[in-house]
């Protein structure tokens, strides 16, 4: 059974959002497109409270995309963004939800980032997304949303680490940095996870 898994594709991270991600709106219509071929969506939601330590307003004299070690862990400092109950961490209005069987919500401890959709960055807690999708025979995850090198990225290392067969569907994603997007493709290749394009999907 394969699941595709649907990262962040909220309103922030989409052009006109606070941490908007180019090209953003240009996946909407292939993800859509690409859950017909899929009996198990689920989707991620980044969402955080006002306090949340990885935005760079929640540090005196600290800028945006500056990087500051968080409970020992590098942290890159973002604008606010998806924010609990707000307009940005909604879903895109464009995204069909229907299929969405499951949200997984992530970024809600204070102190800790979240960019994977299985765990938080120091790998502390789960977000139980592993055990659900183990529960429902999945052996096979297609990676799709925002932003690619890092939500859909870290969302990949883990699964292969969760033992899945894993992918990347390429034209379903988009990077912050291109140059970042490359460097973790060679990442994901190397452990065994692969780069697919949405038409290869079966
Ligand atoms: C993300 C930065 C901060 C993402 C989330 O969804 O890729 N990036 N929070
Ligand atoms: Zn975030």
């Amino acid at each position: 059974m394969k699941a595709l898994l649907l990262i962040d594709i909220q309103n922030d991270f989409i052009p006109g959002g606070s941490l908007a991600v180019p090209g953003a709106d240009e996946i909407i219509a292939i993800c859509n497109e690409l859950q017909q071929k899929f009996e198990v969506v689920v989707a991620t939601q980044d969402w955080h409270p006002k306090n949340h330590k990885s935005f760079a307003a929640n540090h005196t004299g600290k800028n945006v995309f500056e990087v500051m070690d968080l409970n020992g862990l590098p942290q890159v400092l973002w604008p606010n963004h998806c924010i609990q109950g707000s307009s940005g961490a909604e879903f895109s209005k464009e995204l069909n939800m229907n299929k969405v069987e499951a949200i997984f919500r992530k970024g809600t401890d204070p102190e800790i980032d979240s960019y994977s959709g299985f765990y938080d960055n120091g790998h502390r807690k789960t977000t139980a997304l592993a055990d659900y999708l183990k529960g429902k025979k999945v052996t096979e995850v297609y990676i799709a949303g925002l932003a690619a090198d890092y939500c859909v990225y870290y969302t990949a290392k883990d699964a292969i680490q969760e033992g899945f067969s894993t992918y990347i569907v390429e034209d379903a994603v988009r990077a912050i940095d291109p140059e970042g997007f490359e460097k973790a493709k060679e990442d994901i290749i190397s452990k065994g996870g692969k780069i697919v394009n949405s038409s290869a999907v079966g």
